[in-house]
């Protein structure tokens, strides 16, 4: 009896152990074997494996998910993905309220490698920044006037708030450095996940609370500045709002800056040369897509460049800029755009701009390719735009 006492008291005491975790049993597989790229350090030998790239739940770039508009409304980032489902404003192909997630799902390898950006020489992911997913806006498909407000208060929730990081001091005077924002606060930025382009509206109204009239280099196959009367506003003052009229409304409220705002990639047809009188008059120039047969990246690097000079500047991506080739998954695709390289090489040339936040629209996955063709454009032009914010503190570079 005392034998079989000890017997039974030993094999408790070896199972407590094995769940314990502390022994080194064969059967054991450590839950924590799984080390995220992002949270590694590059390169080393921290375990980066391929297993974490594709399993796990789905935020952009496997980056942490923050409920930044409800439970975790006060959590402070540098930079915040965020995404807006809206496509109630669309003319031609529905379907990019699935934008944000078919992103997300397209940028799930950006870190398999670690995320270091060889031309830029930057690991966007380990410059210091705290950089989230904070979700999408929730946004109604049944009211566009509504889900446009619900749009703004949630772009303007996120950045309203102080950044996680202190901007920092001058390296050569040692002095604070000044914020580049009209209120003198150090805004965090938002890279917005479309949705359809209709979203820029509410968010450069979100844009003018921090930064009044605001500079825009928008890439994109169409001008987006059309009156109403020519863009399918005639039924109602509602319709009079979509994807090919918001940037007349933005400019009619004058949230852009006249003179310093530009299009590239433009190659629409026109209900007739008037549209881009009325072009002119929202206050953009413009880059044809055709022009990189002549001047190609560099000169259109250099005209965006001129343009903008060293203004605060928003930056809104239409994937339509790039070829249906490249990106067929897209609201109104246009033939005869930019390669997804050439996009790339320009967006790294406004490396040194101060770019207060962004955006990606008309990423619509259901007319994707099975290889994710469109939605891996989408991220990895994202991941060309956090690494040129990462390099560039927002500044004011003039001194006071
Ligand atoms: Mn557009």
């Amino acid at each position: 009896m005392q034998f079989m006492n000890a017997v039974v008291y030993a094999v408790l005491v070896a199972t407590a152990f094995a769940h314990s975790g502390q022994n080194d049993h064969a059967d054991q597989m450590p839950l924590d074997y799984v080390k995220y790229p992002y949270q590694a350090v590059y390169p080393g030998d921290n375990e980066v494996t391929a297993d974490s790239i594709f399993s796990g739940i789905t935020t952009f770039a496997k980056l942490p998910w923050h409920q930044c508009l409800t439970k975790d409304k006060d959590d402070l980032f540098d930079i915040a993905f965020l995404g807006a489902p809206f496509d109630t404003g669309t003319s031609y192909r529905p379907g990019a309220r699935f934008g944000p997630a078919g992103i997300r799902a397209g940028s799930r390898r950006l870190t398999l490698y670690g995320g270091y950006n060889v031309p830029l020489a930057i690991n966007p992911f380990q410059s210091g920044l705290k950089i989230v997913d904070c979700g999408d806006i929730p946004v109604t498909p049944y009211d566009n006037q509504h889900a446009i407000k619900q749009i703004e208060y949630g772009h303007k929730s996120l950045l309203q708030r102080s950044t996680f990081s202190p901007l920092g001091n001058d390296s050569v005077t040692g002095e604070p450095l000044v914020p580049i924002s009209l209120d003198g606060k150090n805004h965090p930025r938002i890279i917005t996940l479309g949705g359809d382009h209709t979203i820029v509206l509410p968010i450069l109204r979100s844009i003018y609370s921090a930064y009044g009239q605001i500079s825009v280099i928008h890439f994109d196959s169409h001008l987006d500045t059309w009156k109403p009367a020519v863009f399918g506003g005639a039924p109602s003052a509602q319709a009079a709002i979509n994807h090919g009229t918001y940037f007349y409304w933005a400019s009619q409220e004058g949230l852009i800056k006249n003179g310093s705002s530009i299009h590239g990639a433009i190659r629409t047809t026109l209900s007739g040369p008037a549209d881009y009188i009325n072009d002119d008059d929202s206050g953009f120039q413009r880059i044809e897509a055709r022009e990189i047969d002549t001047i190609g990246t560099d000169g259109i690097i250099q005209k965006i460049r001129k343009t903008v000079g060293d203004k605060p500047v928003y930056l809104s991506i239409d994937i339509d800029s790039i070829d249906p080739a490249f990106a067929p998954a897209t609201g109104t695709p246009e033939t005869g755009g930019w390669s997804t390289r050439e996009l790339r090489t320009i967006l790294r040339g406004l490396d040194g701009l101060k770019i207060v936040s962004a955006d990606l629209v008309e990423v619509a996955p259901a007319y994707d390719t099975n290889a994710e063709l469109t939605t891996m454009a989408a991220a990895d032009v994202l991941f060309e735009v956090m690494s040129v914010m990462a390099k560039t503190p927002l500044e004011d570079a003039i001194v006071k």
